[in-house]
C-alpha cells in the first residue's frame, strides 16, 4: 500500500494511506537511504510504500523517487554540516515575506529562489502584512516585487485583514502541493488558517523590541486545505543555506545571468572580477538589478 508523509517527529511518521486513513509508521530497519547527508531521510511530502501491522501502525519498506525536494543546509557545527530536506514532491514553494515586522530580506527570497531552480521546483513569493506597509516599507516592496515580476516569478501581495487578497493566494494554491518558507512571524500558518481557520494552527504575536518571531510552529506538517491544496506548514527559519551548488554553476540560477553569461570573455567566469565580464557590465547599464548581483556575491563568497 502507498502513503504519503504528512509529518515526520522523531522516529515516528504520521501517514496518509490512498484510502485515506491516517496511521503513525516508522522505518523498517534495512531500508535503502539515498546518499544525501541529511538529517531526515524520510521527509514530509514523501511516497512511501508500507505495510500495516497488526497493532494498526505501518511500517515503511521503500522511500519513492522524489520528482524534486526543498533541501536546505540546517546547521553547522564546526567542520560538520547538517543538511534538512523540508519537503518532497513539491508543486509550488512559496517564500512567503513579511511588509514589516520582520521586514523582508532579499538575500532569503534569493537563496530560496536559486535553491528551487537548482532543484527543478516551481517558486512564488508573497509578501504579506501588507496592511503594515506604509511609506518607506511599502516602496521596499513595491521595489523587491517589480524586480522579481520582471525575472518572471509569481509574485502576491496579501494581508489576513484583506478577503481578496486570501482569495488570490488561495488561487495560486489550489490543488497544488504547496510549502510555505520563511522567516518566524512572517504569517505562514496565519495564511493557512485564514483560508480555512477550523484548522486553528497555533499563532503568535512577533516579539515587540526584535521583531522577530517566536517559533510558534515546531515541526513540518501538511495539511488538506478546503481548496484541494496539500500545504505544508513550516517552521520559521532564519536563513537558507545552500547545498551542493558549485559556484561555477551558480550564476545558471539566476535568470538575468543565465544567458548572460555566454557572453563573459572567459567561459568559467565567476562574474566578480573578470575582464570582458558581460554580468558586471549589465549591472553597470542598469540592466541587472544592483541588489539581485550582490545577492549573488553574496552567495558565491559563501559557497
Ligand atoms: N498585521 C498583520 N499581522 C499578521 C498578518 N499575518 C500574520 N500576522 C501576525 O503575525 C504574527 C505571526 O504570525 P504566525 O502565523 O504565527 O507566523 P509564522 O510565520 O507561522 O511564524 P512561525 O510559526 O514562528 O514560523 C501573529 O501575531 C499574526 O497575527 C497580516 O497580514 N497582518
Ligand atoms: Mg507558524
Ligand atoms: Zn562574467
Amino acid at each position: 500500500m502507498k502513503a504519503r508523509v504528512l509529518q515526520t517527529t522523531g522516529s515516528w511518521y504520521k501517514l496518509e494511506t490512498e484510502t485515506g486513513d491516517v496511521l503513525d509508521g516508522r522505518l523498517r530497519g534495512k531500508l535503502r537511504l539515498s546518499d544525501l547527508d541529511v538529517t531526515n531521510p524520510v521527509a514530509v511530502g514523501d511516497l512511501v510504500s508500507i505495510e500495516i501491522e497488526e497493532d494498526n501502525t505501518a511500517s515503511i519498506f521503500e522511500i519513492e523517487d522524489r520528482r524534486n525536494l526543498i533541501l536546505r543546509q540546517s546547521t553547522r557545527q564546526g567542520k560538520h554540516v547538517k543538511n534538512q530536506i523540508i519537503a518532497a514532491n513539491v508543486d509550488l514553494a512559496v517564500a512567503v515575506q513579511a511588509a514589516a515586522k520582520p521586514v523582508p530580506k532579499p538575500g532569503f527570497i534569493d537563496r530560496f529562489l536559486v535553491s528551487c531552480e537548482a532543484y527543478g521546483v516551481e517558486p512564488a513569493i508573497v509578501f504579506n502584512k501588507m496592511d503594515l506597509s506604509k511609506g518607506k516599507k511599502e516602496q521596499k516592496v513595491n521595489e523587491l516585487t517589480s524586480i522579481y515580476l520582471s525575472l518572471g516569478y509569481t509574485v502576491l501581495h496579501t494581508s489576513i485583514q484583506d478577503p481578496g487578497s486570501i482569495e488570490a493566494f488561495s488561487g495560486l494554491i489550489k490543488d497544488k502541493l504547496v510549502v510555505l518558507v520563511g522567516h518566524s512571524g512572517v504569517g505562514k500558518s496565519s495564511l493557512i488558517n485564514a483560508i480555512d481557520p477550523e484548522l486553528n494552527l497555533k499563532i503568535a504575536e512577533v516579539s515587540k523590541s526584535s521583531e522577530k518571531g517566536r517559533h510558534t510552529t515546531t515541526f513540518a506538517q501538511l495539511h488538506r486545505l478546503s481548496n484541494g491544496a496539500m500545504l505544508v506548514d513550516t517552521p520559521g527559519i532564519r536563513e537558507f543555506g545552500l547545498v551542493n551548488i558549485e559556484p561555477g554553476e551558480l550564476s545558471l540560477y539566476f535568470p538575468e545571468m543565465k544567458t548572460e553569461r555566454e557572453n563573459c570573455r572567459f567561459y568559467n567566469c565567476t562574474h566578480e572580477h573578470e575582464p570582458g565580464c558581460s554580468v558586471i557590465q549589465k549591472v553597470e547599464e542598469g540592466m541587472i538589478s544592483s541588489q539581485r548581483y550582490e545577492s549573488y556575491l553574496n552567495i558565491l563568497y559563501s559557497l
